[in-house]
């Protein structure tokens, strides 16, 4: 049977809400967590990472988890080992527990954030290109798709690990035309690696149908997504304003951008 009871993790940020409000539309009833308290949304659980006995509460009975809670920027490292590397375990250990059968983990491009991008002809970047994490935030996601891969093979729990560009209501940089996710493809391609069989560990790159695209979709394309948009109606405006990427410029030189240079720090 098609999964309906979904936990969201991390419901109060950025991309929390953005498919709260989506995720319904494809069928899903969502359980919500945050450490913060979730907008509009009384009933959801107020639980940090770290309590393990919250998280098995929460898992109990879904039929799968989306695993968005955590650090999203850089920041030291000791905060990202607690919320990115322990926390993430826990989630694991607690799905394991309670038998939830898959995770759907919002991994990042900053995984393979020190990847040269393509630049003219060169050839798209696949899947399986080796990690080059750009920042511990890079590193702690390489770690949870390592953490994911084992708990398929050991436990025979299934992952997608998602590797997301940017995923916001429109670009705003001229690098984030490449990267692009639209909100609408970030639910199609959710609803896809939560319906698709046999899914294993996979690991898939989540953006738009983005004319100018960095990387092989192949592999989401294969859960059955098909994202329907494409950032390029926002280029010209960018270009405009901040001019085509120049590949001597480092800022422009990497998948991870100015994550390689000087990244955004986590503000909490
Ligand atoms: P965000 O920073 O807006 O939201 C993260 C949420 O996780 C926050 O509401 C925060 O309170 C919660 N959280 C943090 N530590 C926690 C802990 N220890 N216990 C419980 N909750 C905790 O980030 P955003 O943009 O919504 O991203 C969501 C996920 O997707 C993150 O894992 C991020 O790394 C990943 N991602 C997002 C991208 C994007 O374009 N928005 C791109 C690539 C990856
Ligand atoms: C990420 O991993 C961040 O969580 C998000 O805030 C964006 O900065 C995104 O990468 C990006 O690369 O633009």
């Amino acid at each position: 049977p098609a999964p309906r009871t979904i936990l969201l993790t991390g419901a109060a940020g950025g991309l929390g809400t953005l498919m709260r409000e989506l995720l319904p539309a494809h069928g899903y009833e969502l359980r919500l967590l945050d450490m913060l308290p979730v907008e509009g949304a009384p009933d959801a659980i107020t639980a940090d990472l770290a309590d393990r006995a919250a998280l098995r509460e929460a898992v109990r009975g879904v039929d799968a988890i989306i695993h968005l809670a955590g650090i999203s920027l850089e920041a030291p490292f000791e905060k990202i080992l607690r919320a990115n590397i322990e926390g993430t375990y826990n989630l694991y250990e607690a799905a394991r527990e309670e038998g939830v059968p898959r995770i759907v983990f919002a991994s990042s491009n900053h995984a393979v954030g020190f990847t040269p991008r393509p630049v003219g002809d060169d050839p798209l970047i696949p899947v399986d290109t080796p990690r080059r994490p750009d920042t511990f935030y890079g590193l702690s996601k390489c770690f949870g798709e390592d953490l994911a891969q084992l708990y398929w093979d050991l436990h025979g729990l299934e992952t997608v690990s998602i590797r997301i560009g940017s995923c916001f209501r429109e670009p705003t940089s001229v690098r984030m035309l490449s990267v692009w996710l639209s909100p609408e493809d970030g639910a199609r391609l959710l609803h896809a690696a939560l319906t698709a069989e046999d899914v294993g560990h996979t690991v898939v790159y989540g953006s738009s149908a983005n004319t100018r695209l960095w990387w092989d979709l192949s592999s989401a394309r294969a859960l059955g997504y098909e994202p329907r948009d494409d950032s390029e109606p926002f280029a010209a405006g960018l270009v405009d304003a901040q001019g085509e990427l120049d590949p001597a410029n480092p800022d422009h030189a990497h998948l991870g951008g100015h994550f390689t240079t000087h990244p955004p720090i986590w503000p909490h």
